[in-house]
């Protein structure tokens, strides 16, 4: 069974699928291996692992320390095609559809593409798709492309049906890490009703109750990263993936 698969029976199963954002950088070390034993007590589906920039050469060492303590799926989510390690389990194969920068169409795909086939690592092609979240993020500046506005559902949903027609495996609805606004519920009814791949959801996503919202609006996945930082305890970790897998009876 691949990593998708195995995370699409999860998905099947229980509704939907909590995953855990893990930016496997420097400021994160003294906390990582906290973040990891407390993501998987919560029963979390699988943990991402990536950031916009790595400040330092440690990414595979941190994967290593992840991988050693938990037995969820690892998956990376690439800030660039220098984040890839044979440690994980899989890469989102991403491509940023939103965009126009070739460099994150094609351009970064082709250079980690034979890095990726003589690593052997599996990849679940994504299509993503950066809306504004109410603050510049990360991704924008990165990727030098501009996130497209969320009240413009029609063209958000030609993105997310151009991915599926592309043969992408999933489409990623991301607001940006830290994101002032979430995607909205109403804008997630409108793609995922319409789409037949599944819809991963991220990006300021705070609540159990946000959570739980998304998911009965149709996200297949729901990725949360801030929420799990900082001074979360272990119980509200675990009430954000109670509200994933229980979003019909909260
Ligand atoms: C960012 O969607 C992820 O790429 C998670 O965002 O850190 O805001 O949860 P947050």
């Amino acid at each position: 069974m691949t990593t998708f698969e195995r995370l699409e029976a999860v998905r099947t199963a229980r509704g939907a699928c909590a995953l855990a954002l893990i930016d496997p950088d420097t400021k994160n070390d003294t906390r990582l291996r906290g973040m990891v034993n407390r993501v998987t007590d919560a029963d979390f589906d699988g943990i991402l692992v990536g950031g916009s920039l790595i400040m330092d050469e440690r990414f595979e060492e941190r994967l290593e320390l992840i991988k050693s303590l938990t037995e969820l799926p690892l998956v990376i989510f690439p800030g660039s095609s220098r984040q890839l390690s044979r440690v994980a389990d899989a890469v989102l194969f991403l491509s940023l559809l939103s965009g126009r920068n070739p460099q994150y169409l094609i351009g970064e795909q082709v250079q980690s593409a034979p890095l990726i086939h003589s690593l052997g690592l599996e990849t679940i092609p994504t299509g993503y798709i950066l809306l504004n979240g109410g603050a510049v993020s990360s991704v924008q500046v990165m990727s030098n492309t501009n996130p497209l506005p969320p009240e413009k559902q029609d063209i958000i949903l030609a993105h997310a049906l151009a991915g599926q027609y592309l043969g992408m495996k999933l489409i990623f609805l991301e607001s940006g890490s830290g994101a002032e606004n979430n995607a909205g519920a109403q804008l997630v009814e409108h793609i995922a009703g319409i789409l037949e791949i599944p819809l991963v959801v991220g990006g300021g996503i705070r609540s159990g109750e946000t959570a739980g919202r998304l998911v009965r609006a149709g996200a297949g996945y729901v990725v949360i990263g801030n929420a799990l930082e900082g001074p979360a305890s272990s119980d509200q970790i675990a009430a954000l993936a109670r509200a994933v897998h229980h979003a019909e009876n909260p």
